[in-house]
């Protein structure tokens, strides 16, 4: 059993109430770690660390480019922690360690090199004001002592987006991970400690949203918050920050369609449909969970789609052979077979899948298979709420504008998929999508270089590329009189 504790100032705290929260793994159903269930004066004490280290400790005062080497070291560091940071988080919420330890030694490290190389690159402007004699110029300034909270379905990657961008800016932090799934945050923050930050610029705290969370997001010195989850904790997020006046950016959960039309390459379609929702079980916010597909090749595109996911294996995450690896915690499978009862009850046709399972080398974990709905309607549950788990809509549609109307007809806007041989249709269409990420002929991709964000309810504000760093920044404006000559205002 790993007792951790929470991490302010440089240095490692016991939970001032000496309370701990059990961490369960989702492959054997045991519990496997303790976390600190952190209260108001834990939180406090991490945020004074993140105000005092940004105010007052050689972090404010950094050089950029000073900044940039430092986040430098973090990616190496990253690399180096790599392969236990990965088996920790498959402890922690079931994801395969294939899935996080290549991309810790890869394009995650590279959020801190990107932004290392952006640390001393944001530049203000001279701006030709009609005041004779004035010099007037802005520049781009962090907030100070930030908050950012992350979700369970992929801890480390989300953390990391954050951490990279926001002290990038010059910002301090508090992160706050999912009660789910911390152990892999706190990992990360011992590995991060060889990378010799100054005391109070990184801090993590843990605990339940709705107290360890709400007490950061309410915390006077606490300047942003970057909160990625779903609506609920979203929206209580930026209520309590709205009555601070505190800047939110909010990264949620979406319902994303993927548009099949029947110029598509409809083996590619499959198999990209397929990859879209499947492999995480789902558990991404851009799964594709809706299929949208031509009426004229709806039979033959869900009969390539069961062809594809019937060689899926669900299995231990751990092992190699596995594709499709465990729910990350109870109520959430149970929240996911509920949906599936749901759709079955509203009328739509189970035409693959459906069943939690129990796959010989992991008999005690949380499976569901990968499951297919044909018959579906937009009116339906099904097709409007994010299910968050492995269970694919299909609607079909008889035109363009019918297929661009139900992509739209959602409260998210998060992602959406365009498949068809017909590229300059492809982007006409990907136009007039409201999602704040277009895939045309492919899915799931994301490089530190683009931003990513929602549309509607799934969020607003952008992570990653020059936005995600802008985010974390204020602009200044400056006037300076070259020829002092200020009046007396009551002369
Ligand atoms: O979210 P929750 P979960 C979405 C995904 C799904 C959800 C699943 O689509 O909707 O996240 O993650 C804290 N005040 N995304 O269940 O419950 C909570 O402790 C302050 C979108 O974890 O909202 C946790 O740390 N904090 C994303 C975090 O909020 C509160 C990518 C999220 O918890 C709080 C991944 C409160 N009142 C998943 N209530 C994207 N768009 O990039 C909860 N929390």
């Amino acid at each position: 059993m790993k007792t951790f504790d929470f991490y302010a100032n440089g240095q490692w705290h016991k939970p001032f109430s000496g309370e701990y929260l059990d961490s369960i793994d989702p492959t054997t159903g045991e519990v496997w770690a303790r976390i600190p269930k952190c209260n108001t004066e834990d939180v406090d004490k991490a945020v004074q660390a993140a105000h005092q280290a940004f105010e007052h400790g050689p972090w404010g005062r950094m050089l950029p480019s000073e900044r940039g080497r430092a986040l430098r070291r973090l990616g190496d560091v990253l690399i180096e922690n790599a392969e236990i940071l990965g088996e920790i988080e498959t402890r922690d919420n079931g994801k395969k360690t294939k899935d996080i330890t290549p991309g810790l030694k890869s394009w995650l490290a590279d959020s801190f090199y990107y932004y290392a190389g952006l640390a001393d690159k944001i530049e203000g402007s001279v701006i030709p004001v009609d005041a004779p004699g004035i010099l007037n110029y802005t520049r781009y300034e962090p907030f100070g002592a930030v908050a950012c909270i992350t979700a369970w379905n992929s801890p480390l990657l989300i953390a990391i987006w954050k951490i990279a961008a926001a002290l990038a800016a010059g910002n301090t932090v508090v992160i706050k991970p999912s009660e789910y799934a911390s152990a892999s945050t706190l990992a990360l923050m011992q590995a991060f400690e060889q990378a010799d930050l100054a005391p109070g610029v990184l801090n993590v705290v843990t605990g339940l949203g709705a107290q360890t969370g709400a007490d950061l997001v309410n915390h006077d010195l606490i300047r942003l918050v970057s909160f990625t989850g779903g609506i609920g904790g979203g929206a209580a997020t930026a209520v309590t920050a709205a009555q601070k006046i505190k800047p939110v950016i909010m990264e949620l959960g979406g319902k994303s369609p993927q548009l099949v039309f029947a110029d598509a390459d409809l083996q590619l379609a499959a198999n990209g449909v397929a990859a879209g929702i499947f492999p995480p079980a789902g558990q991404s916010c851009i799964s594709g969970s809706r299929l949208l597909v031509e009426q004229s090749v709806h039979d033959e595109m869900v009969e390539k789609l069961i062809k594809v996911i019937s060689s899926a294996r669900l299995g231990h995450p751990d092992d190699p052979a596995t594709h499709i690896g465990p729910i990350a915690h109870k109520s959430h499978f149970d929240c996911i077979l509920r949906d599936i009862e749901k759709a079955k009850a509203d009328g739509a046709r189970l035409a693959y899948g459906g069943n939690a399972v129990k796959p010989g080398n992991a008999a005690n974990g949380l499976f569901i298979e990968p499951t297919i709905f044909t018959n579906v309607t937009q009116d339906m549950k099904l097709a409007q709420d994010e299910v968050f788990g492995p269970v694919l809509a299909v609607i079909p549609f008889t035109s363009q504008e019918q297929a661009i109307e139900m992509a739209n007809d959602s409260k998210f806007g998060l992602a959406a998929g365009v498949w068809s041989q017909d590229s300059a249709r492809a982007i006409r269409v990907a136009d007039r999508l409201k999602a704040g990420t277009v895939y045309i002929n492919n899915y799931f991709n994301a490089t530190t270089q683009s931003p990513v964000g929602g549309y509607k309810q799934s969020g607003y504000g952008r992570e990653n590329g020059i936005e995600g760093m802008k985010a974390f920044m204020q602009i200044k404006s400056v006037w300076l009189d070259t020829t002092p000559n200020q009046p007396d205002p009551f002369a």
